[in-house]
């Protein structure tokens, strides 16, 4: 096994990443260790979304395939809608072990976290770690850095690996990466997406991957805890120039009796109204500090008012956890979205 002072970065947008893929891309790197490991842990981020999970299984069943041992652990459960994923119920959820520096592990793979604490697990330091990620908040922590900016899902970059690793492409794999190319362009609707993305999407489908029953079991299942919810938030819904905002608070979780995934795409109905820009979903968590949900249309970034505040995530879409009161948090939000419009002409 390479030794940990080894530490390799790439980085990239556009499709012409695709075509180049020489001896020392990271991608050869990474697929080396993987051929020379036999056991492997597969995490992601907490609050796992569909790309995270998506790209998890897909992972361990090419790491299967390889003939290795994948260990898939979430430090948080699995969203309801992403259950019905193949293989899910592989995915160890809490209670997981808070230590894992003593397991026997030759890798650990993190999927589109961009430092050590996102993957909310413990005792990871010391392992051999290799990190795939596609948020502009990426940066190279770990001991191979394969990073894409322009990958329009961290699931494409999964598919590009078992492509090279000579994996067969099964219907159940391509239903979890159709899954993360599906949730994290807003289907197809994100500035992420290129010509290349429904070329993806093709080989998926036409290997398995069903289009409608995905997006039934992703955008048509919801909760009515969900729905109650999303009309307190809607009653909350302004807009001042191109920004939109709504918020739910504490006691509206309660009431409806809402999980933390309920509030899920909730902020694109507020960035979906015609004329807006930008728009923030902010939710009071129980200790009163507050959750932000930041997306965008086009070319106005809402990455860097996320970096401000302590996130982090994409052009079109990103976030954070600031302190409270929810009031104080949606000025100081509004005033940085205010800001980072200033910069962008207004679209016809
Ligand atoms: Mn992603």
């Amino acid at each position: 096994m390479a030794g940990p002072s080894q530490n390799t970065h790439f980085s990239s947008s556009g499709a012409a990443a695709e075509t180049s893929i020489g001896p020392n891309h990271p991608l050869q790197e990474i697929l080396a260790v993987l051929h020379c490991g036999r056991r492997f842990l597969v995490c992601s981020h907490v609050r796992p979304d569909g790309d995270a999970l998506g790209s998890m299984l897909a992972c361990g069943m090419m790491l299967e395939q390889m003939g290795k041992q994948a260990d898939l652990v979430s430090p948080d459960s699995i969203p309801m809608l992403y259950r019905r994923l193949p293989g899910a119920a592989r995915i160890r959820t809490a209670p997981v072990p808070q230590e894992f520096s003593a397991e026997p592990y030759d890798a650990v793979i993190l999927l589109e976290c961009d430092g050590l604490e996102r993957s909310g697990l413990r005792g990871l330091e010391n392992l051999f770690l290799i990190n795939l990620d596609h948020h502009v908040s990426g940066r190279p922590y770990a001991n191979l850095n394969w990073i894409d900016h322009g990958a329009p899902s961290v699931g494409e970059m999964v598919y590009r690996l078992a492509m090279a690793a000579g994996a067969r492409l099964t219907a159940e794999m391509a239903t979890c990466l159709y899954t993360t190319v599906l949730t994290d362009t807003g289907g197809f609707s994100y500035g992420s997406v290129r010509a290349s993305t429904f070329e993806l999407a093709r080989e998926l489908v036409q290997a398995g991957a069903d289009p409608i029953r995905i997006a039934q079991e992703v955008c048509y299942s919801t909760p009515i805890s969900k729905m109650l919810l999303l009309g307190a938030a809607l009653n909350t819904l302004h807009r001042e120039g191109r920004v939109a905002w709504l918020w739910v608070t504490h006691q509206d979780m309660v009431r409806t009796c809402a999980a933390e995934e309920d509030c899920e795409g909730i902020v694109n109905f507020a960035v979906g109204v015609a004329g807006i820009e930008a728009a923030v979903f902010l939710r009071e968590l129980p200790d009163g500090s507050v959750r932000m949900s930041l997306r965008s249309k086009g070319k106005t970034s809402v990455a860097a008012v996320a970096e401000q505040l302590g996130g982090g995530g994409h052009q079109n879409a990103s976030g954070c956890t600031v302190p409270g009161p929810l009031s104080r948090a949606l000025q100081d939000v509004r005033e940085r979205l205010r800001y980072a419009l200033a910069t962008v002409p207004e679209s016809s």
